[in-house]
C-alpha cells in the first residue's frame, strides 16, 4: 500500500529492523510514529505502530518493576538483633560469617566472590543474632538498603586506610559500629602494635582477629551481643532445671515485671514474687520484687503466690 513515506520515516524503520534491544526498538517506534505521513491511506499503519509501541512499552515497564521487586525480595525479614558485615572486597567477610554461624558463605581469594547477601544465625547462649554477609561495599551488587537498616555494622578491614574508602557508603547507616581488623595471622608483633595504636587513637570500638586461626573470635561474639544493649534472661519453673536454649531477650535495665510480661502477655499481674540467681542477685535464689532490675544471664523463677 503506497503511503508515500518520507526519508526520515524510512530511516527510522530501517533502524527499527536492525535494533537489538527492546529499548532501542521503542525509540525507533517513537520516531516512526512521529515522522510517518499522516493521511487516510496510512491509518492502518498508524494503528499498527501505536499498538506495537504500547505493547512494547508495557513489556519494558513490567520488566523494570520485576527488577525492582527482586531487590526488595532480598528484603530479609529482620530479626530482633541484626548485624551486617561490610567492607571492601577480599577482606574476609564471608569467612567471618562461616566462623560465627552455621551458614556457609563462599570465600575465595579473588575479588567480588559474594554476589548476594548471605544470611546466618549466630547462637549466643540461646540468643539468636542474625548476621548478613554482604557483597563488597564498593560493588554495585551491595544493597545499601540492607546496610542502612541493620542494628549493628561489622566493618571489616585488613588495612586501616580502608576505613576512609568505606565511609562514604555508610552515611545513612547505623551508628553502632564495630571495626574488625582481620587477617592478623599475617602480621608480625610490631605491625600489630601499630594497627592497635592507630585504631585506639581514633577511639573506635574495634577488635583485631583472624578468621583463619580463630584468634579473638569468641571476644567478637561478646562484642556483637553487647552492641545491641540487650540482656538474656533464662526462665525456670520451680523444681525444674533451667532451659538454656530459649532465653528471653530484653532491653538493658528491664525488671522482673518486664520479663514476666514478655512470656505471660498481660498476665504478669499474677506474679507475686520471683527468685533470681545470677549477676543481679546477691546470692542464689534471692527473693525479689517485680521492680528488681535484671542483668544479662540471670535465671528467674516466677511464683504466683
Ligand atoms: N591469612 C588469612 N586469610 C584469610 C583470613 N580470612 C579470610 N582469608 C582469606 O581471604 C580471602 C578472601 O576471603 P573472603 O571471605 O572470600 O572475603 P570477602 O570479603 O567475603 O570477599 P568478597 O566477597 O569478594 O568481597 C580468602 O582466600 C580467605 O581464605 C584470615 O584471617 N587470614
Ligand atoms: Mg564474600
Amino acid at each position: 500500500m503506497p503511503i508515500n513515506a518520507n526519508y526520515e520515516y524510512m530511516n527510522a524503520e530501517a533502524k527499527f529492523l536492525t535494533a537489538k534491544t527492546d529499548e532501542e526498538k521503542l525509540v525507533c517506534l517513537e520516531e516512526m510514529l512521529r515522522t510517518m505521513p499522516k493521511h487516510k491511506s496510512s491509518e492502518t499503519l498508524s494503528k499498527n505502530l501505536k499498538t506495537r509501541y504500547k505493547k512494547l512499552k508495557e513489556k519494558l515497564e513490567t520488566e523494570k518493576k520485576k527488577k525492582k521487586a527482586s531487590g526488595k525480595k532480598l528484603g530479609i525479614k529482620k530479626a530482633d538483633m541484626q548485624a551486617v558485615i561490610v567492607g571492601l572486597a577480599n577482606t574476609g567477610k564471608s569467612s567471618l560469617l562461616s566462623c560465627l554461624t552455621n551458614a556457609q558463605s563462599q570465600a575465595a581469594d579473588y575479588l567480588y566472590t559474594t554476589k548476594t547477601p548471605v544470611l546466618g544465625t549466630m547462637n549466643y547462649d540461646g540468643a539468636k543474632i542474625q548476621l548478613i554477609d554482604m557483597p563488597a561495599i564498593e560493588n554495585e551488587l551491595c544493597d545499601l538498603g540492607v546496610v542502612n537498616t541493620a542494628d549493628t555494622l561489622l566493618i571489616m578491614i585488613t588495612n586501616t586506610t580502608q576505613l576512609a574508602e568505606i565511609e562514604p557508603f555508610l552515611s545513612r547507616a547505623s551508628k553502632t559500629r564495630i571495626i574488625i581488623f582481620n587477617k592478623i595471622d599475617t602480621l608480625n608483633e610490631s605491625q600489630k602494635r601499630k594497627v592497635y595504636a592507630n585504631l585506639q587513637s581514633k577511639k573506635y570500638n574495634f577488635i583485631m582477629l583472624s578468621c583463619k586461626t580463630q584468634e579473638n573470635i569468641e571476644t567478637l561474639k561478646d562484642k556483637i551481643f553487647q552492641s545491641f544493649n540487650k540482656i538474656r534472661v533464662y526462665t525456670k519453673e520451680p523444681g525444674k532445671p533451667v532451659d538454656k536454649n530459649e532465653p528471653i531477650i530484653l532491653p538493658q535495665n528491664s525488671t522482673v515485671k518486664d520479663a514476666a510480661e514478655k512470656i505471660l502477655h498481660g498476665l504478669s499481674s499474677k506474679i507475686k514474687q520471683a527468685k533470681v540467681t545470677g549477676p543481679s542477685s546477691k546470692f542464689p535464689n534471692q527473693k525479689v520484687g517485680l521492680e528488681h532490675i535484671l542483668k544479662d544471664k540471670d535465671i528467674v523463677e516466677f511464683h504466683t503466690k
